[in-house]
């Protein structure tokens, strides 16, 4: 009921689910049923560990499609021994720091796990990973085996960190440490991989990796300002004391002293006045990718973020559980974020919302509203919301040439949005007048 409701106030979403199971081309059909069974099984892995995220996976160019697949399993198998509570220390430390080991080998497989674990299984049969591993190209393996080394070492430097366990990051930098080890360098390791490929611009591998350090940091500390409570409950917390200080003595009192509710709003809106620091390092990173699909797998998970922040912001319900993203939603930011002038619109509608939603009595009111101000501008110079008249001068910026060289990427995409569209809407015209004369038909 709750669903059908959702999707009568927002027929926009109804359409936008249609259109994205029924009536979307991949732009790289696999048909696994053709491949190895270990293939099979990664692919299978892949599934249970993110539904939604397996299927953006599952349509990359063939070229990184394994790679990437491969990298990301083997982050998460890290992922899982890092987050199990149930692991002692004496053995997860040493496990983290020769994570990048266990690629070496043919047939290491990890049965440690609490049986709470959601991911358990992709270390249960890490054998069938490595044995894909093993085939890839040997470029795109030292990649996966360097991030791997460096993450599982960064994961393993915070657990050693009595504090850090206790009291969270202590510092903004700390943060943004902690943040570079976990989701930081899957944005190095990822730019790796597309520049290798020849799918992103080489100047990407040329910044020290700020832009691609950026990218991880925006979805990192999106997910950490979001699971607030979930993380409490679970006996930890990720939000830096230097910014939390300000607001409350003891974190847990923003969900179970109610005189703490406004504190605990104004907390979490300076955390995402943090995170909002590194739109315009993501939005520059993605107008310099350049294949289609590796655009798609590295634009979705931004644009949910911001969507997120912009549902976060100012939201007492974050105080309490879990918020989300309406999946009708989720499928349209699914559907709009193919372009790069698509994806910008989107970041300019949910900074207006989070301008919209931010209140005088807050203590980063202005800061907030400069922050949106400079995302607006920013946006604004790459696609003008009005045509400048014929003739003037328009200031030199690189960014125009960056759009220039991707326009042709863009127009391409475009052109397939509108025939699916097209089709979409003429299908739903027929079923919509079949539905109504089959009505009609039977009360007259
Ligand atoms: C990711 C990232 C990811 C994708 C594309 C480009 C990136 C560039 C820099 C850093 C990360 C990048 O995306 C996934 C998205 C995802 O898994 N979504 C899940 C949500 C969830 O909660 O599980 C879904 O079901 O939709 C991501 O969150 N991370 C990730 C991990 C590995 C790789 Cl290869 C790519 C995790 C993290 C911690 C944010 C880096």
């Amino acid at each position: 009921m709750g669903k059908l409701l959702e999707f009568l106030l927002h027929p926009d979403e109804l359409k936008a689910v249609i259109q994205l199971l029924k009536f979307r081309q991949p732009l790289h059909p696999h048909d696994l049923t053709k491949e190895s069974p270990e293939l099979q099984r990664c692919y299978y892995l892949l599934t249970k560990t993110s539904r939604s995220f397996a299927a953006v996976i599952e349509e990359l160019h063939p070229e990184l499609r394994d790679a990437i697949m491969i990298f990301y399993l083997v982050l998460r198998a890290l992922d899982t021994i890092e987050d199990d509570m149930s692991i002692k220390s004496e053995i997860k430390v040493p496990l983290l720091r020769t994570f990048d080991e266990k690629l070496n080998t043919k047939d290491w497989t990890f049965d440690g796990n609490g049986p709470n674990e959601k991911d358990r299984l992709v270390l249960v049969e890490f054998d069938k990973i490595l044995s894909i591993y093993h085939g890839l190209k040997p470029q795109y393996q030292d990649v996966v085996k360097d991030i791997t080394y460096k993450m599982g070492n960064g994961m393993a430097d915070y657990i050693l960190d009595e504090n850090f366990n206790l009291n969270g990051v202590e510092t903004v930098k700390d943060y943004d440490l902690y943040c570079h080890y976990v989701a930081g360098l899957v944005g190095e390791g990822l730019t790796k991989l597309t520049v290798m490929a020849g799918f992103s611009d080489d100047s990407l591998a040329q910044d020290n990796f700020e832009k691609s350090n950026s990218m991880g940091l925006f979805l990192q500390k999106t997910n950490i300002i979001r699971d607030y409570h979930e993380d409490l409950l679970d006996g930890r917390s990720f939000w830096p004391k230097e910014i939390w200080s300000k607001y409350t003595k003891e974190l847990p009192l923003f969900h179970k002293d109610a005189s703490f509710e406004q504190a605990g709003l104004s907390c979490i809106n300076e955390l995402v006045l943090n995170a909002l620091s590194h739109a315009k390092d993501c939005l520059s990173y993605l107008s310099m990718v350049k294949d289609p699909s590796t655009f798609s797998f590295c634009a979705i998970p931004q644009v949910m973020a911001i969507a997120t922040l912009a549902e976060v912001y100012n939201n007492r319900k974050v105080l309490h559980g879990v918020v989300k993203i309406r999946k009708g939603t989720t499928c349209k930011l699914i559907l709009e974020s193919r372009t790069f002038p698509g994806v910008v619109a989107i970041f300019r509608r949910y900074i207006q919302v989070i301008n919209h939603k931010s209140s005088v009595s807050d203590p980063n009111y202005l800061k907030i509203g400069i922050k949106c101000g400079e995302i607006e501008q920013f946006c604004e110079v790459m696609y003008p919301s009005v045509e400048p008249p014929k003739g003037s001068k328009i200031a030199a910026n690189p960014i125009h040439d960056v759009l220039k060289s991707r326009q042709a990427i863009d127009d391409d995409m475009q052109m397939r949005i509108i025939k699916e569209t097209i089709l979409t809407n003429s299908v739903l015209v027929v079923i919509a007048v079949l539905a109504i004369s089959s009505v009609a038909y039977l009360f007259l």
